[in-house]
């Protein structure tokens, strides 16, 4: 079970926190669950989960506070935990193989660190993710800032679909059709577990909406059409307030509102996907309780997070191709790929046999690299080396027919370019590419270590849109 957030600071050895306590240990049991979810699917009989509820308890922690985290692996195989879009300590990142052993059945791993940044994140596993997150292990990471403007209401809303079927049984949670396209979408749509929620805000309160969508394949857009509010953070990072419309959400994306409740006890609007042809309700937000009052219009702006300034005329500009496998493409006469292309893709001399015993799905590469979940402990090299300190600024191509939100770990990087759209620059840890486009994006390798670049489409990851970056 995940106890309450942490409160205290924490003073870990070697790295003064001026007397602070030590912090309290958050306990994250990876097991098989049943899951109670709302709507018209009453349990998921075979989830696997953080906390015996889905979602499990948001976890809470103050910017500059110590995170402890004892993950106990009781799954029936091999798991990690990454938390995304946090700048940490490599050894901390939760990539197994990269920056850690696998957390292996009946054992146990201790995160610790310190984030940097105020905003809202998420964990997740690392290893056969489209199992693992598909299952359901995933929790929402709230870091506050004690020095932020306050709200009356602090709402997370964690968006995810669910692939099974009415009695609530699982259906494959992955296809080849959906892998090689845009991803097996799920059909049972949940905000917070539950099927179009009715979620309470306080009569005329200021409230901070938190928008995650944690889908693992589908693109949403996020809209309140009755409702004005604004832009407070996108990814985490804080910006100066924006009216808001509608923001387009990859997997893994995030976006922060601020917006006034209505002044009526019992008013109602919603929270809606218009990226279909005919929008849907995520969730229903109602007035209850006494009446508060604020001020209308623009609400107070967050205090900005503390990530380094990149020296963009002076960058070193390298490029990243995404594409579909050509070095591995499928045989349609017997479906196996290439191997000694994969061998050499792998950058391994494992015996073709073994890679054969393998379920073979590569669809996808960067810079014509592919490397799929299955290579387990085949480490590729890595796709570019970056020296420490220096300015990057790195082109995310995408040649593909889909759409592409490409992560980056341990860093926190500007979007300033695109050959499609105005960009007014932004931070963030994961952007969307659309196809045909190219998007550049700057920041500072100032944290050392190998850290994943990847689409966060999972099947796009586990079968080949991934690669590492070394800062050293
Ligand atoms: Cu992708």
């Amino acid at each position: 079970m995940l106890g309450a957030g942490i409160a205290v600071g924490g003073a870990l050895t070697g790295i003064p926190l001026g007397g602070a306590a030590a912090p309290t240990e958050q306990q994250i049991v990876a097991a098989p669950r049943s899951f109670a979810l709302t709507g018209n699917v009453s349990a998921v009989t075979a989830g696997w989960g953080y906390g015996d509820a889905f979602p499990p308890p948001t976890l809470r922690v103050k910017v500059g506070d110590t995170l402890r985290a004892r993950l106990i692996n009781r799954l029936p195989e091999h798991t990690s935990i990454h938390w995304h879009g946090i700048r940490l300590p490599n050894a901390m990142d939760g990539v197994p193989y990269l920056t850690q052993p696998p957390v292996e059945p009946g054992a146990e791993f201790v995160y610790e660190f310190r984030p940097p940044d105020a905003g809202t994140f998420w964990y997740h596993p690392h290893c056969n993710s489209i199992e693992q997150i598909g299952r359901g292990l995933m929790g929402v990471l709230v870091v506050e800032n004690p020095d932020d403007p306050p709200f009356d209401a602090d709402i997370v809303c964690l968006y995810r679909d669910w692939r099974f079927d009415d009695a609530g049984q699982f259906t494959a949670i992955t296809t080849d059709e959906g892998a090689g396209r845009a991803g097996t979408m799920g059909s049972f749509h949940t905000v917070n577990g539950a099927s179009a929620p009715v979620i309470d805000v306080p009569t005329g309160g200021l409230v901070r909406l938190r928008i995650l969508n944690l889908d693992s394949a589908r693109v949403i857009t996020a809209a309140l059409p009755e409702q004005p509010a604004w832009i407070i953070t996108i990814d985490g990072n804080p910006i100066a307030p924006v009216a808001f419309d509608q923001w387009q959400m990859g997997p893994a994306m995030r976006l922060d509102l601020a917006l006034r409740a209505p002044d009526r006890e019992g008013a109602t609007f919603t929270l809606t996907n218009s990226f279909a042809a005919e929008p849907w309700t995520l969730a229903t937000f109602r007035a209850a309780g006494p009446a508060r009052s604020h001020p209308q219009g623009e609400p107070p702006a967050l205090l900005a997070s503390p990530i380094p300034r990149p020296d963009i005329d002076n960058a070193e500009t390298l490029h990243f191709t995404f594409s579909a496998s050509s070095a591995t493409a499928l045989d349609p006469q017997d479906q196996l790929p290439d191997l000694s292309a994969l061998q050499a893709a792998l950058g391994t001399n494992e015996p073709a046999a073994d890679l054969l015993c393998r379920p073979q799905r590569i669809f996808w590469a960067i810079n014509q690299r592919p490397w799929p979940g299955q290579a387990g402990g085949q480490l590729p090299p890595p796709l570019a080396t970056l020296t420490r300190g220096r300015s990057y600024v790195f082109e995310l191509i995408n040649v593909t027919p889909h759409t592409h939100p490409i992560h980056l770990h341990g860093h926190t990087f500007l979007v300033i370019e695109s050959n499609k759209r105005t960009i007014t620059p932004y931070h963030t840890d994961t952007v969307l590419i659309h196809t045909k486009e190219r998007v550049k994006i700057a920041f500072v390798a100032d944290n050392p270590g190998d850290w994943m670049l990847h689409c966060h489409i999972i099947e796009h990851q586990d079968t080949g849109m991934m690669g590492y970056v070394r800062v050293a």
